[in-house]
């Protein structure tokens, strides 16, 4: 009986020392954007629960961020003009850089850019380019080069829209030759007409499925993501990517802390996990995005590293253009948009 008790009471001391060593970190991360290995490794190696949930647009991010008040995440990945809104508003968490100690990995290109000029707030992921992808069976390359093509009367109902405001006006304003980042309403309105105008050739908005619909041939040409382009082409040549003549955007994807994360040594280990060249090499070959990690890079096949849809040519890459926070004006955009999917053609 006496042996018994002494069992149970250690026991029970024995559990509690371990429930109150139970660590968690709650990670909210892009669709697809992480393969399940690597959480498992992480988790494995550390002793910490991950929590894993996905969103599939920055602003669904935005809104949890902003709305949740509890510090429901711990680590999340907005884009870097996210990463500029949320800093402004205070929504982020100092990034305390002694404990990355895989940080000198990053490649400078992608540091100290203006979203967030010393990096106090944000660590690059990923990246990718937004362009037009295309089902060659169906449609001739030769035709496409331009996003003006895609407002052609051919393309009635069959197009893909990426399901994220950002980057659909950015489409429309390159389109219309003007600045991405205009915050001039009547700029904004006119691209408002511009994508109005291009309604009648779009068949769905999407940005979690967009491989897939690409592979079932669902779709056969749209906006997309190098990465999910290039994830489609893996699985259909057929599948190709063009980079706009009239320019593109890079969105570059960040690691950040929430400001009420309640995690914030879990949260910069897992930071540092991934920041690990042997860890991040892992992604681009299997999610088709790219790493802003140079050590990592080095580490890449030869061809990988040098395919087009991946990442563009030096050439190519000058056309790229990357986002910035737009203050006020996102209000404007947002509006238009909700009223674009709702298909009314109101000013
Ligand atoms: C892949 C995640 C896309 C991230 N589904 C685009 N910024």
């Amino acid at each position: 009986m006496k042996w018994f008790s002494l069992t149970s009471l250690l026991l029970s001391v024995f559990c509690l020392g371990v429930h109150a060593e139970h660590k968690v970190l709650n990670v909210y991360n892009w669709s697809d954007y992480l393969p399940a290995h690597l959480i498992k490794q992480f988790q494995k190696e550390t002793g910490i629960t991950v929590n894993y949930a996905e969103f599939d647009n920055n602003e669904t991010l935005y809104a949890k961020i902003k709305y949740t008040k509890h510090g429901d995440y711990d680590v999340i990945a907005p884009s870097s003009y996210m990463v500029e809104r949320m800093r402004r508003e205070g929504l982020l968490h100092l990034i305390d850089k002694k404990q990355l100690s895989n940080w000198h990995h990053l490649d400078p290109f992608f540091l100290n850019r203006d979203y967030d000029p010393h990096n106090n707030y944000s660590v690059p992921y990923l990246w990718s380019s937004t362009g037009i992808a295309i089902n060659t069976l169906y449609h001739k390359p030769q035709d496409i080069t331009k996003l003006a093509d895609l407002w052609q009367a051919k393309y009635r109902n069959q197009l893909l829209l990426l399901n994220e405001w950002r980057d659909t006006f950015t489409s429309a304003l390159l389109k219309q030759d003007d600045d991405i980042n205009t915050i001039n309403p009547d700029t904004i309105k006119q691209a408002y007409r511009t994508l109005i105008d291009l309604m009648p050739n779009v068949r769905v908005f999407n940005s979690s499925a967009v491989a897939n619909m690409f592979i079932d041939e669902d779709i056969t040409i749209g906006l997309a993501w190098g990465g999910d382009t290039f994830l489609a082409n893996r699985e259909n040549p057929h599948i190709t990517f063009i980079y706009p003549e009239e320019g593109f955007q890079i969105s570059l994807d960040c690691l950040a802390i929430p400001q009420n994360s309640q995690h914030l040594n879990e949260a910069h280990q897992f930071i540092n996990f991934l920041l690990r060249p042997e860890i991040i090499s892992q992604i681009p070959p299997l999610i088709g995005y790219a790493t802003p990690n140079r050590t990592a890079n080095q580490l890449l096949p030869e061809v990988l590293r040098h395919n087009p849809i991946i990442s563009p040519n030096p050439q190519t890459l000058k056309r790229g253009k990357f986002q910035r926070d737009l203050g006020q004006a996102n209000r404007i955009y947002e509006r238009y948009w909700e009223r674009l999917k709702i298909g009314a053609d109101s000013d």
